[in-house]
Formats: C-alpha cells, structure tokens, sequence
C-alpha cells in the first residue's frame, strides 16, 4: 500500500513534531484560518458534518440570492433560528486558545469563515471574517447596515427604514466576498511565516485557498481536524483531534 507523502498524526498526548513547535516557536507571523468545526464543541452545528446544516437543507435552498428572492420567509426563518441557537452558546477552548496565540506573535491574522461571532466574544480582535457576520442585516435596496440588536424583527423578512427588504450581511453562493477583507487574507497568506487551517472542510473557495497560497510563498501550513481534508495530503503536517484539544495543547508548547 502506498503512504501518504504527508506527516499525519493522530491527536495523542504528543501530536506535535518537533519541526513544527520550532517552526512556530520561530515564526513572526501567524495566520490562523477557521471554519465551522471550531464552534463545533460550542454546540454550533457544521454545515457538512454528520449533524451538519446542509444534511437537512440544501445549499441552494438557503443560502443563495436564488433562494432569497424565492422564498426569503424560509431563508429568514433559518437565520432566525440560527441566531437563537448562537445566543445561547458559550466560546469554547479552541476560540480561547487563538486568542491566546494572538497575543503571542508579533503579527497575526486571524482569518474566519465562521459568522457566529463567537471568536470576537473569546476576545479576538485581529480578524477578518471573510463571510460576513450573522448578527448584521443588509437593506437590499439602500444598502444601509444594521446591527441586529436595533432591528426588532416584527416577522420575517424584516423591512429598512427605507422600506427595503433586509438580508442577513452574510456571503451567500455565486457572490463575492467583501473586497479588503478578502485583499486582507490574501496578503496574509503572502507574508505569513506559519498557517493553521483549524475545522474547515476546505471545500469552499476562495478561503480552501489560503493554505496553498501560504505554501507557496514559504510558510508551515499545519491543518487540525476531527477528519481528512482535500488540503490533508498537500499540507505539511495534518492533525487528526480536536480543536478544542489540540489548540490548548500547542499554546502550552509555546
Ligand atoms: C472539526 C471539529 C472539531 C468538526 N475540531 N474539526 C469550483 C471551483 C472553485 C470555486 C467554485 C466552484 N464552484 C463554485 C465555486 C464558488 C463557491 C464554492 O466554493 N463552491 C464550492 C462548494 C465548490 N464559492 C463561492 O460562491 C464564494 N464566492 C465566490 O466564489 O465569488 C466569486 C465572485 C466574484 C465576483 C463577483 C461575484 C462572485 C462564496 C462562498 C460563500 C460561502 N457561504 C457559506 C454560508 C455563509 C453564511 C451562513 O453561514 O449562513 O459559508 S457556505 C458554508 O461553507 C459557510 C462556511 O463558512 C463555508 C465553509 O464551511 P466550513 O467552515 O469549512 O464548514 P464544514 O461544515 O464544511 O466543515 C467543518 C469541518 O470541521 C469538517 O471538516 C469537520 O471534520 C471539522 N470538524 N468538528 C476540529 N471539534
Ligand atoms: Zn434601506
């Protein structure tokens, strides 16, 4: 049987070689790069796991302009529901730990797919949330943002002042995501020294890209995941654990 050309290692009391605690030990620029698996442990469902949201519903049911302006009562009643759920949970020691290696590297990024907001509220501040944030809403006619908490939501869809129909300011399919954000994880994955891709299916693009783009230009590119990846094989170490195990565990290495 052929090996994996890949350094793989399963979450054990020692899951970190050598080259990478030295690695990041002398890196002056940390990326890290999140997906839904982080807020996984906090009780947030994934969207491709065994309880994944997209096992119940399909992508283009929800999460498209399509599926919006066909039916915006679902789409909103699927927000609704998942603002509920992300009210009531707590940030777990994955969110605690990057906040910790926030603290510890001159530069850092971290780079979120996820739009709970779950990173700001273990404290994270560098951070560019690439798919935009739950707890805003968007006027589709005047374009005015709103911070959920002034919007009362009387029934859905909500209305603007302007009497335009409000969206989640989230990235939907087939749109694209915010520019500087964007300008901003590229640029990081240009000049990072050191990139932990951290419960991300690695699925959607741009974000499956940074990775690469980080290894192109010289970085360790480490992934944490309870399961393989596409990136798995192509990164350079790949850890199979927990992220609320395995991060705690390297910020103590530090
Ligand atoms: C754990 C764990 C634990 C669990 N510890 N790990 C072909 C090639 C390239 C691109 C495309 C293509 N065809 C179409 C595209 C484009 C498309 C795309 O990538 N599609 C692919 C599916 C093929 N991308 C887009 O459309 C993007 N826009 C774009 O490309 O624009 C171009 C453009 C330019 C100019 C003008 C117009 C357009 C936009 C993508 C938007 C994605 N939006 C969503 C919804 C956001 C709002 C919401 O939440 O409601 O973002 S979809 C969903 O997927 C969400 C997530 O952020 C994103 C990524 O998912 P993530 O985070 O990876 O979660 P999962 O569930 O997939 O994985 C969880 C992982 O965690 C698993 O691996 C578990 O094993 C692991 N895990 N527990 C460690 N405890
Ligand atoms: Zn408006």
């Amino acid at each position: 049987m052929r090996r994996p050309n890949y350094a793989f290692r399963m979450w054990t009391k020692q899951p970190f070689s050598n080259k990478l605690l030295n690695r990041l030990r002398s890196s002056r620029y940390l990326l890290v790069l999140t997906g839904a698996g982080v807020s996984a442990e906090s009780g947030v469902p994934t969207f491709r796991g065994k309880d994944g949201y997209w096992r119940k519903f399909s992508p283009q049911e929800l999460a498209t302009m399509d599926a919006f302006e066909k039916n915006s009562e679902l789409v909103w009643e699927w927000y609704e529901y998942r603002r509920g759920l992300i009210r009531e949970v707590q940030p777990n020691p994955a969110h605690y730990a990057i906040k910790d290696l926030e603290d510890r590297f001159a530069e850092f990024l971290l780079v979120t797919q996820n739009i709970d907001g779950l990173h700001q509220r273990a404290g994270s501040r560098k951070i560019a949330e690439l798919h935009g944030n739950i707890w805003r809403d968007r006027c589709l006619k005047c374009g005015q943002v709103y911070d959920h908490k002034e919007v009362k939501l009387k029934g859905v869809p909500p209305k603007c002042a302007c009497g335009g129909l409000l969206r989640p300011d989230v990235v939907w399919f087939g749109e694209a995501l915010p520019q500087e954000t964007l300008l901003q994880a590229l640029q990081a994955a240009q000049f990072c020294d050191f990139l932990l891709t951290v419960g991300t299916s690695a699925l959607v693009q741009p974000a499956a890209s940074l990775p690469l783009l980080a290894q192109e230009n010289g970085a360790f590119v480490v992934e944490i995941n309870l399961e393989p990846t596409p990136l798995s094989e192509r990164v350079n170490e790949s850890i199979r654990g927990k992220a609320g195990e395995v991060l705690p565990g390297l910020v103590k290495k530090l």
